[in-house]
């Protein structure tokens, strides 16, 4: 029988990306909903690493089963790596997409091409029937484009530009993407970090 595995997040597009990751693994993959767990978490703290370990461990507290959780977000360079952890939070947790992006699309306005380096990074932690806690990184380079494209993805995904590319990770086949992804990255180093832990 396949193990369970709980992936402790409220963003439907993360745990669509992170099913989709998942498939490969042997692992029977259950939202919190499906699960019946749930839980509010204050992201307190000013790390990835931290605040998905604070995820995790709220839905740890409550099941026996095993618990992943992924704290995501962009950096962008010249706007100080905002919005960063805030990414989720940037201009309000209920404001569109839409808004989020055309804002930093006018703040990046005047930034020649050069210095519109940008990153996804994502954080996954676990934490295993017996408890012990693991936390990983992944991370993706791109850029911040010019215009909003594409439609697949999810949150900041249509101005985030991949140059060897030429599109956006909008823009990009959501099978490409999760083969590139900050969050393929960080699933695929914590199956590492986890092989030989795992009865
Ligand atoms: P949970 O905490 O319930 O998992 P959340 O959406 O609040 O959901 P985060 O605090 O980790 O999660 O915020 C991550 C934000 O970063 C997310 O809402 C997107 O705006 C952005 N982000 C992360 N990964 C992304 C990706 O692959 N594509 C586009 N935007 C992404």
């Amino acid at each position: 029988m396949k193990k369970k595995l709980i992936v402790a997040t409220g963003n439907e597009g993360k745990l669509h990306e992170i099913r989709q990751i998942l498939k490969e693994f042997d692992f029977d993959v259950v939202s919190m909903r499906e699960a019946g767990v749930f839980t509010e978490v204050e992201e307190s703290s000013s790390t990835f690493e931290e605040n998905a370990l604070l995820k995790c461990r709220a839905i740890a507290q409550k099941t026996d089963a095993f618990v992943i959780s992924d704290d995501s977000g962009l950096e962008v360079d010249a706007l100080n790596g905002e919005p960063g952890i805030y990414s989720s939070r940037y201009m309000g947790e209920d404001v569109s997409y839409d808004i989020k992006n055309a804002n930093i699309l006018e703040r990046m306005k005047d930034v020649p091409k050069g210095e519109r380096s940008a990153r996804f990074v994502c954080a996954v932690a676990a934490i295993l029937p017996d408890k012990r806690e693991f936390v990983v990184r992944g991370t993706m380079e791109g850029e911040i484009g010019y215009e909003i494209k594409g439609e697949h993805g999810f949150g900041y995904d249509p101005i985030f530009y991949l140059p060897e590319y030429g599109m956006t990770s909008a823009e990009i086949l959501p099978d490409e993407k999760n083969r590139i992804s900050h969050r393929s990255k960080a699933l695929h180093a914590m199956r590492e970090k986890l092989a030989g832990e795992i009865a």
